[in-house]
């Protein structure tokens, strides 16, 4: 044994000036760590480990935020990451905001939204609850297969007289078909939106996101390509929807002791506007570290039966923070539920975003009885999808860790499921 108290076979791997997890390696699915083996990683691997920028920039930032004692209300650096938002993106108007809840709850009122709206299940339940919490009614629609995004097609049918708008999610940063959504709008009045939480710096036919719609809302949460800690921006083309927004973003303030309407409190600070300056300034290091990871994962994955890795191909520009799978367990022979168990014993701690889907979480789930004839799709992937670590605190020696468990896991799901079902039976069964 080694003196961490761990064998001295595990890998010591440091890179990049930061402390590599040991990883071991494992040479059967007997040896896996649910079944009393030692974790195959020292350290827990996480899906959503923040993206940090220069740390020198980012304590000079802190520093003079200090001095001159402004930290929040639309201070200077708030204004600078405004600025730089709407040049990257290319879009005229961008409100920072607390958060991209908020960010979204004040778009919608912005736009005016009431009645029924129409949004994927298949989403962060932050999606339906910004709605919700304005008593907007969110009503599921179903996702392509393929691209995970809202079924236009469905869209289409689930319009009602009580239909005010529609949000598209750009899942995972793939775009939404968004011209279609913009025509079925259009025909029917309706305002149109677009949840770009995930789509920072990912474009459609060679725009980026930000552009599309009457406004899109990003999220800048520690977990997100880009983060200000905890924050979110409005971007939009229009003028009075910007006002609008930027002033209930302020208690309703238009200008100093005007109020002007009902407002909430979605500032961004000081202190998170410099976390955003400074991660901008490192974009580039973010997605070549989230690139790699991505072909590596692609290279090891896509082969493996009864494994679905979600590709991002073509000519477009993704951001590749989430490294996305889909498991089908008739091919597998072990639940997608029993992988995650298996994966977080060994100290990988993939998710199964977004499961159950925004229609199985109340107050929705009583509104909709028989959702797998509505919502087969989302029904589908919330049973398969697994979003396994990446981002610039994984390395190539951790992606290769986690593919090997998944091989096992792939080739062994038969033998696998079946002592695992027979621990759970066991546990399960009532004491003698
Ligand atoms: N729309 C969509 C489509 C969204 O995905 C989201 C947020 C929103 C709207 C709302 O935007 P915000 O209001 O959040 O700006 C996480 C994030 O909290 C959430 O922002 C994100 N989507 C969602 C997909 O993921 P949880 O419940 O998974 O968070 P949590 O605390 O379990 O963290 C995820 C992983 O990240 C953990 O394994 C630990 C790691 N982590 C997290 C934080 C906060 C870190 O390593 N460091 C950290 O500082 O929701």
């Amino acid at each position: 044994m080694g003196t961490s108290g761990l064998p001295k076979d595990m890998n010591f791997l440091t890179q990049g000036g930061r402390r590599k997890p040991m990883r071991l390696q494992k040479q059967n699915w007997t040896d896996l760590a649910v079944f009393g083996g030692a974790p195959a990683f020292s350290d827990k691997l996480h899906v959503g480990r923040p993206n940090i920028g220069n740390r020198t920039r980012l304590k000079e930032r802190i520093d003079s935020i200090l001095s001159r004692r402004w930290l929040s209300n639309n201070g200077p650096y708030v204004q600078e990451f405004e600025n730089r938002i709407s040049e990257f993106v290319g879009v005229t108007h961008c409100v920072a905001t607390c958060n991209g809840t908020v960010g979204l709850e004040i778009a919608i009122r912005a736009l005016g939204l009431a009645g029924e709206v129409i949004v994927p299940s298949f989403t962060f339940v932050a999606t339906a609850h910004a709605l919700q919490w304005q008593n907007v009614t969110p009503v599921f629609c179903d996702v392509d297969r393929r691209t995970h995004n809202i079924d236009p097609h469905q869209v289409q049918q689930l319009v009602t007289p009580r239909t005010t708008g529609i949000i598209g999610v750009h899942l995972w940063g793939r775009p939404c078909e968004v011209e279609t959504l913009a025509e079925i709008a259009e025909r029917h009045h309706l305002a149109l939106m677009f949840d770009a939480a995930h789509a920072f710096a990912c474009t459609h036919k060679s725009r980026m996101i930000g552009n599309f719609g009457d406004l899109e809302v990003f999220s800048f949460h520690a977990t997100k390509f880009l983060n200000t800690f905890e924050g979110g921006a409005i971007v939009t083309g229009n003028d009075a929807l910007a006002a609008r927004a930027r002033a209930m973003r302020d208690f309703g303030f238009e200008s100093n002791d005007a109020v002007t309407g009902v407002g909430t409190n979605g500032k961004m600070t000081e202190v998170c506007a410099a976390m955003g300056l400074t991660g901008l300034e490192s974009l580039d290091e973010f997605i070549a570290a989230n690139y790699r990871n991505y072909k590596q994962y692609q290279r090891k994955l896509a082969s493996l039966r009864g494994i679905r890795f979600v590709s991002f191909e073509g000519a477009e520009k993704f951001n590749y923070q989430y490294i996305v799978v889909e498991i089908d367990e008739t091919v597998t022979g072990i639940r997608r539920d029993q992988m995650l168990e298996v994966l977080h014993a060994e100290n990988i701690l993939a998710r199964r975003y977004f499961h159950p889907g925004c229609h199985r979480i109340e107050p929705y789930r009583s509104r909709l009885p028989n959702p797998e004839s509505r919502l087969p799709v989302t029904e589908m992937l919330a049973d398969r999808v697994l979003v396994l670590p990446t981002g610039t605190a994984v390395g190539a020696g951790e992606v290769s860790g986690i593919c090997e468990i998944i091989r096992l896991l792939v080739e062994h799901g038969a033998e696998i499921r079946e002592r695992l079902d027979g621990h759970t039976s066991r546990a399960a069964a009532p004491l003698q």
